[in-house]
């Protein structure tokens, strides 16, 4: 099933042109901003000399910390009164970036939305609870609007008190569910405590941070639905962007609306398909706030291969920040890969919490992790066992010693929105 089938089916010679000229348009609409006049001022560079897709490379990038020094409105390319909605990114990564959208481009955003939700089969007859922060974060409103456009009844849950969410499933027979994957764990995790199940439930839509393929088997065994990886930023309007279908192999990214370029983020070099990298996305549709060669900080590549389904060519899912990518004593981690190990593991649970610290100039990392209910004898001798055996499996797979701290079972924090695992204590002193 399709949202618009010629769209997104579009051939490649069909797709280059039309990318061509929303180019164009775009470095005609950013024009309007003084940040991006004086760029193409200092580049020497003249919106003209842009002809083709291969001239991108000549503008340079948008940085995070260029939209900060714009803030808040620094970046509008019409004025106040034509935008119809403000967002904020949940400033991860600092100082939170304002972005806003006129009237067009909210319907363009929530069209992108609808192609996602109707390629993975969810449309009229779903009953759709959208269990994420309906506040300045775009995943609330970004996601009721699309839902909305393709036809499902729409719950606005938002997140917090996870009974009544439990509840509200099963009394609306819920077929759908939007949420991080961290919240559906817990979501699942308080389920088992009421002793109930969620019979209704068919799909999960999980986004807004990295999760990885045993995490995925995990949320599908546990809340017995299927679940999908949903990719998105607001700077690029918010949840939307990239999207799995029912193959499960990658994450289609909507190239008629996002110009994507994959680079070293140390040189800067364009990367090719297979290539791992960070995404540099020129969004070609937004109105409010057009950006030029947006450098996301995601970590993945550009899938070679197309896909059974006939759409536009994949992303790979995003194996983390190129900023949340931690380097301890020179070896590269994600917490995504601590995660992928813990989870492998029935001796301990799901929870966790990363701490690293500087020690005689040496980084320490200090793994706080929950005990499983069903191994959590109490027993010293059961306990220094665990720990070894958690340490050993972390050893070999981050080719890294680190110290593992088991707490007991429901000890650490839970999180409703973006899960927040590692404290770097290195810069602190
Ligand atoms: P912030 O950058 O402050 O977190 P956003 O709320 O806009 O603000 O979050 C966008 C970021 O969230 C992306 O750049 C990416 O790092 C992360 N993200 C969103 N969806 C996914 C996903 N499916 N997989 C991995 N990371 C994701
Ligand atoms: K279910
Ligand atoms: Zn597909």
């Amino acid at each position: 099933m399709f949202w618009n089938k010629s769209v997104e089916t579009m051939g490649p010679a069909e797709l280059a042109s039309h990318q061509l000229k929303k180019l164009k348009e775009t470095v005609q609409q950013v024009q309007k901003i003084p940040f991006y006049r004086a760029r193409f001022e200092e580049a020497g560079l003249r919106p003209e000399a842009i002809q083709s897709l291969d001239d991108l490379q000549k503008i340079p990038f948008t940085k995070k910390q260029d939209l900060r020094g714009g803030y808040p409105f620094g970046f509008l390319a019409v004025p106040l009164s034509k935008v119809v909605r403000i967002h904020a990114t949940s400033g991860t990564t600092g100082k939170p970036t304002v972005v806003g959208y006129t009237r067009n481009d909210l319907e363009t955003w929530s069209d992108l939305i609808a192609r996602n939700l109707t390629m993975i089969g969810l449309g009229e007859g779903d009953v759709f609870q959208n269990s994420v922060n309906y506040g300045l974060f775009t995943g609330g409103l970004g996601l009721h609007a699309g839902a909305e456009k393709a036809g499902l009844t729409v719950v606005p849950a938002g997140t917090g008190n996870t009974r009544r969410q439990i509840e509200m499933i099963r009394d609306f027979g819920v077929t759908a569910i939007h949420c991080t994957p961290g919240y559906a764990l817990h979501i699942a995790e308080v389920a088992e405590e009421m002793g109930v199940t969620l019979d209704s439930l068919k799909t999960g839509i999980f986004g807004a941070e990295s999760w990885s393929e045993t995490m995925r088997r995990e949320l599908e065994d546990r809340l017995e639905l299927s679940a999908y990886d949903s990719y998105g930023m607001s700077e690029l309007f918010g949840p939307g962007v990239a999207f799995e279908c029912p193959e499960k192999d990658g994450l289609h990214i909507w190239h008629d609306s996002y110009l994507v370029e994959i680079i070293d983020p140390k040189t800067g070099e364009v990367l090719g398909p297979e290539e791992r990298g960070e995404m540099v996305v020129t969004p070609l549709v937004k109105e409010a706030m057009p950006l030029l060669r947006y450098r996301t900080g995601d970590i993945t590549m550009l899938m070679e291969d197309g896909c059974v389904c006939g759409r536009m060519k994949k992303i790979a899912r995003i194996t983390g920040r190129s900023d949340d990518m931690l380097i301890i004593r020179g070896i590269n981690v994600f917490p995504s890969q601590i995660e992928d190990v813990l989870l492998g593991l029935p001796e301990v649970g799901d929870q966790f919490m990363v701490y690293v610290d500087r020690k005689n100039h040496l980084d320490e990392m200090t793994i706080e992790v929950e005990m499983s209910r069903e191994y959590f004898s109490g027993e010293l001798q059961d306990l220094a066992r665990i720990q070894k055996r958690v340490m050993g499996v972390l050893k070999d797979t981050l080719e890294l010693r680190t110290t593992v701290r088991l707490v007991e079972p429901g000890s650490l924090p839970r999180f409703e929105g973006k899960t927040k695992r590692v404290i770097d204590r290195r810069g602190d002193l």
